[in-house]
């Protein structure tokens, strides 16, 4: 009788595992097709987009070199619908006391005719950051953070260095002491729910576990936005940001 017994609890265990494994085989293809976006929208800018100006790279004629028209200022970027660029969108507060391990690729930062590309990027505290110089002339990078460390490299033409930022902060500004038009926005998070704003001014934050957020968007010249959320399980919210001329 004992021995049934214990032949019955190892079917119904083995029984079990099977279920289970169905249910995960269920859930996998169900979560691509419903999609795991959790947050979504646009960031518009509400007036006249002021006009891009040229940038005089003179000081340096193998950065104007590589332009055939003149560079343009990128501080405010949007286009004729104000859809509007570089903005990073991202989690303030909500994720309570949860810790994230940081990703083992890298990000990427670009010194490319004389201008940082992307020129406003978001990284994880303690994510490895590559930074790339492409041109035929000296960088300088130089962090200026209010939370982080501060680092200042020279960057020799075609070499590449890596540097790490260990907390949040939002957003340090980079320059270059050899190119003083040289400006860009690093934004350092602890955790993975953040995005910067395409050409589009669109943004997707997945994966937010089902709660309540305050939602920030962060503009370098337009200033803050913020919004609250509350996320459901399996949900997909739409949240809009609009910015106007400060
Ligand atoms: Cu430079």
């Amino acid at each position: 009788m004992k021995i049934r017994n214990g032949l019955f609890l190892v079917a119904l265990v083995v029984t079990a595992l099977f279920l289970n494994q169905r249910a995960a085989n269920a859930a996998g293809p169900m979560n691509v097709s419903t999609g795991t976006i959790s947050l979504k929208g646009t960031v518009k800018f509400l007036g006249t987009v002021p006009a891009p100006k040229p940038i005089n790279m003179s000081a340096d004629p193998s950065c104007a070199k590589q332009h055939s028209s003149p560079a343009m200022s990128q501080d405010v970027m949007a286009d004729a619908k104000g859809d509007l660029q570089n903005v990073v969108v991202f989690v303030s507060e909500g994720l309570g006391d949860r810790t994230f391990d940081p990703p083992s690729q890298p990000a990427v930062i670009e010194q490319k005719g004389c201008l940082y590309a992307p020129h406003v990027l978001a990284v994880r505290a303690s994510q490895q950051l590559e930074v790339v110089n492409s041109d035929p002339t000296l960088h300088n990078i130089h962090p200026l953070p209010a939370n982080n460390r501060e680092w200042n490299k020279a960057e020799a033409p075609g070499t590449t260095t890596q540097e790490t930022f260990a907390r949040e902060e939002i957003a340090i500004p980079i320059k270059c002491n050899v190119h003083p038009w040289m400006r860009s926005y690093v934004a350092v998070f602890n955790h993975p729910y953040f995005a910067v704003t395409g050409k589009d001014g669109s943004f997707e934050l997945p994966n937010l576990p089902p709660g309540t957020y305050t939602i920030k968007a962060w503009h370098e010249k337009l200033g803050t936005a913020t919004q609250q959320i509350t996320i459901g399980a399996n949900e997909t919210k739409h949240v809009d940001f609009v910015f106007k001329s400060m």
